[in-house]
């Protein structure tokens, strides 16, 4: 989107003895020539990509982390994450355009902040805002004149307006014309191969109007498409509709499964032919449960705003209670498979396939994987796991290693597919195993008594 350039023709106006600074249109000059000097906030899986852009683009970036293992990867040229390769990093960082730190004071130097801190949820389905208050009480406190600070950790609506802002005025400095605020949506899909943070629409709505065109005039530097809204509030709703949108059709998908599984109809088949359908049908499909740090957690924090404001965001609640008892059923989809051959489940050996929240990514978070083995751990399975990209894990105190499929899965009374990595080969996986439960269709069009699909 071109941007054209709006001058402020300052006349010779007398200011006699209140010379007042034009922070927007120095802020906009720093960013057209690209010297301003870039700064985020938490280099996980949205920060560091984010970084790396802009140092792409010819910024100087400073990237603020409180993991020093992290700093020193960074600064060593290192990468640890999946979509910035390590090579690419360290050109930068050779190139003296990126840097990381664990100083906090450096804020001080810096033209604008982007804040990609972690968003969870406590036990208690309420928002843990605690990063975000750190975060923002060490911008408070360094806070000057001309800085553009975006969040882009995603939050109910309201959060930039009502928790952020309040904390950055404290300095006494003036939103819009001596500091500009905006909020703009992470939109990483971790692994995707086709979209990456370079190329994937950047949606931002500032505090004031100059805080939208500052904030989309910096983003425009470094990502190819930036759309701006009105408003923080309509950019943190965006957000939570994308995610909402998605957890409630996978709680459909998960309906549907459990539907046709009483009613003995290939829910696969089904959502298969759906999908041909050219238009107004979507397919999502039906696993072992939700697993990630978006789609489990973002829906929650829209649900909990909406509850202040008196209003029961029951599609959502109902979708994660669903979503929630996915791996209670494929539980009982091994114990009826494994009873079918006058096995208990207690003692008997199920060997897990793909423990990582989804395939082809190493993220073992909210996974349901880990949700299914503490099961079968409780029911006194003994337990063993393959998955290339996770080397061990833990379930109630229980330290597992990954095997090489092929032994284990021979070895098993069950083996259950519950994420269907690209790097598996499936037809040794049936040729080799004695029962399979297959929770992702991984094994479709292979025909055998001994696989059993949700
Ligand atoms: N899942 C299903 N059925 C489906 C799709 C997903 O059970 O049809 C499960 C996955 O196995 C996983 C969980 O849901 O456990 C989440 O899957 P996901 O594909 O949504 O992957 P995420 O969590 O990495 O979601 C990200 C999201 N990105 C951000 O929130 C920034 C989401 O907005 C993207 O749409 C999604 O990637 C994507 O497109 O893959």
């Amino acid at each position: 989107m071109a941007w054209g350039c709006i001058i402020i023709e300052v006349g010779a106006m007398n200011l006699v003895g209140t010379e007042s600074r034009n922070y927007a249109q120095e802020l906009e000059e720093k960013i057209r020539t690209r010297t301003a000097r870039v700064g985020v906030m938490g280099l996980g899986y949205v920060g560091l990509p984010l970084a790396v852009e802009f140092a792409k683009a010819g910024f100087a970036v400073t990237g603020l982390e409180v993991e020093a293992n992290k700093v020193a990867g960074i600064n060593a040229g290192e990468s640890y994450v999946l979509d910035v390769p390590s090579a690419q990093l360290r050109s930068l960082v050779e190139a003296g355009r990126l840097r990381a730190s664990g100083d906090f004071s450096l804020l001080r130097e810096l033209d604008t902040v982007s804040i990609c801190v972690p968003t969870p949820l406590r036990k208690t389905k309420d928002p843990d805002m605690s990063y975000i208050d750190t975060a923002c009480r060490q911008i408070a406190k360094h806070l000057h004149p001309g800085m553009l600070i975006v969040l882009e950790s995603t939050t109910y609506p309201g959060t930039t307006a009502e928790f952020v802002l309040p904390m950055l005025e404290e300095s006494g400095l003036r939103v819009g014309e001596e500091f500009f605020l905006a909020f703009s949506p992470e939109r990483v899909d971790p692994g995707n191969p086709n979209y990456q943070t370079a190329n994937i629409p950047k949606v931002i709505g500032g505090i004031t109007a100059e805080c939208t065109r500052l904030g989309a005039l910096f983003c425009a530097q470094a990502l190819q498409v930036v759309v701006p809204v009105s408003s923080t509030r309509v950019a943190e709703m965006v957000k939570l509709l994308e995610n909402t949108f998605r957890m409630i059709n996978i709680g459909l998908a998960n309906e549907m499964a459990l539907m046709c599984d009483r009613m003995g109809i290939d829910v696969w088949e089904v959502i298969e032919a759906a999908a041909t359908k050219p238009f107004g049908f979507m397919p999502f499909y039906p696993g072992p449960g939700l697993g990630g740090h978006c789609i489990p957690i973002d829906p929650f924090y829209l649900s909990w705003k909406t509850r202040q404001a008196g209003i029961e965001a029951r599609f959502i609640e109902l979708a994660g209670y669903i979503n929630c008892q996915m791996p209670l059923f494929v539980v009982e989809k091994i114990q009826n498979a494994l009873n079918d051959q006058a096995k208990p489940l207690k003692g008997s050996h199920i060997h897990i396939m793909g423990v990582a929240y989804k395939r082809d990514i190493d993220d073992l978070r909210e996974s349901p994987a880990l949700d299914i083995m503490h099961l079968l751990k409780k029911h006194g399975a003994r337990l063993s796991y393959s998955d290339p990209y996770v080397p061990s894990l833990t379930v109630d105190g229980l330290g597992l290693a990954a095997e090489p499929p092929d032994v284990a899965a021979g070895a098993a009374d069950c083996v259950v597919v519950v994420t269907d990595h690209s790097a598996f080969d499936y037809h040794q996986l049936v040729e080799n195993a004695r029962l399979i439960v297959d929770t992702r269709n991984a094994l479709k069009g292979m025909h055998s008594g001994k696989i059993v699909r949700l």
